[in-house]
């Protein structure tokens, strides 16, 4: 597979046909504090590891796509100031000038796909952001859950989004929104968001079987898997819209536009809550990390059959 670069772990992990989760990077470079990203990094592939899957970190460093950081790359992913947020328009500049830097949902979905990796686990995706019907601001990872075939677990998504929108784009574009043994879409920090998820499974072996049944059909779109906080984990939901609410104002006062608008919304809510956030959001992706790993097990049992 040309211009992919495999750590040895997932590329004997995929030759071998043994499961595996991907894990994107902007998470590390743009969504979580420096030095903790790297601590929470290696959790989360631990988290995977535990489940009975190979972790598989996404990202560009010096210009080539990696699947799959050894331990010095994702110390290197981790510090680096110049990292860049990479998202589907960015790839191919990025690979052609050298450049390093954390992938979206967006890119890392693409890199799965290449990679021949199904299962893709993160915290929030990006979706129609509040105001959207003025500055058009829509995430380019729901335009990439409708084209490309990975399945991605999240947290669903932080209501710094216009969530019924988010949903109305997703249904629109023929992206399956499943929740986890839930009713609601999750909001992220909070469990529930009052709005309903359109489909409902109960086990990864489930989602593994609807998932494999729409790639059988030639479905190329992708599936959203919506896994809600563990409950002792969730924040208030009344405090967290309070907060957005505050976040999203300071980000119109100080003019913050573009790829800069969800690390700016994400580090001002960090500031407000304090450490609170912080266990919060690790401990969702530590819960989709297993989610993942348990899908990418069932999956391969199905092959099996
Ligand atoms: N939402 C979060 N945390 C994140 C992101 C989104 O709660 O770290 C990151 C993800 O990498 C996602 C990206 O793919 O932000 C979306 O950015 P944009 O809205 O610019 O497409
Ligand atoms: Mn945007």
């Amino acid at each position: 597979m040309t211009g992919l670069i495999f750590s040895e772990e997932v590329e004997s992990a995929l030759a071998e046909g043994r499961p595996v989760v991907a894990l994107e990077s902007t998470i590390l470079t743009h969504g979580l504090p420096k030095p903790d990203n790297l601590s929470i990094g290696r959790e989360i592939e631990a988290e995977i590891r535990s489940a009975g899957a190979v972790p598989a970190t996404i990202a560009v460093l010096d210009g080539t796509a990696r699947i799959g950081l050894s331990t010095p790359d994702m110390i290197r992913l981790c510090s680096a100031d110049e990292a860049v947020k990479l998202s589907r328009r960015d790839l191919g500049v990025a690979l052609s000038q050298g450049w390093s830097g954390g992938t979206t949902v967006a890119a890392t979905m693409i890199l799965a796909a290449k990679a021949g990796i199904e299962v893709f686990a993160t915290g929030g995706i990006g979706g129609v952001h509040r105001g959207a019907e003025l500055d058009f601001d829509i995430s380019a990872d729901l335009d990439e859950l409708a084209r490309t075939p990975v399945l991605v677990i999240s947290a669903g998504a932080k209501s710094i989004l216009d969530l019924p929108k988010t949903l109305e784009v997703l249904e629109t574009k023929g992206v399956p929104v499943i929740g986890y043994r839930t009713d609601e879409f999750p909001a992220f920090f909070c469990g529930s968001s009052g709005l309903r998820v359109p489909l409902r499974l109960e086990n990864p072996e489930e989602i593994a079987a609807a998932w494999r049944a729409g790639r059988d059909l030639g479905l190329e779109t992708g599936m959203l898997v919506a896994n809600p906080v563990p409950e002792e984990h969730a924040l208030d939901r009344a405090t967290m819209e309070r907060i957005i609410d505050d976040a999203l104002f300071e980000a119109k006062r100080t003019g913050t536009m573009g790829k800069q608008v969800t690390p700016y919304l994400l580090a001002q809510i960090r500031t407000a809550t304090g450490g609170a956030s912080l266990t919060t959001n690790i401990e969702l992706v530590r819960a989709n990390a297993r989610l993942g790993a348990g899908i990418a097990v069932a999956l391969r049992a199905l092959r099996q059959n």
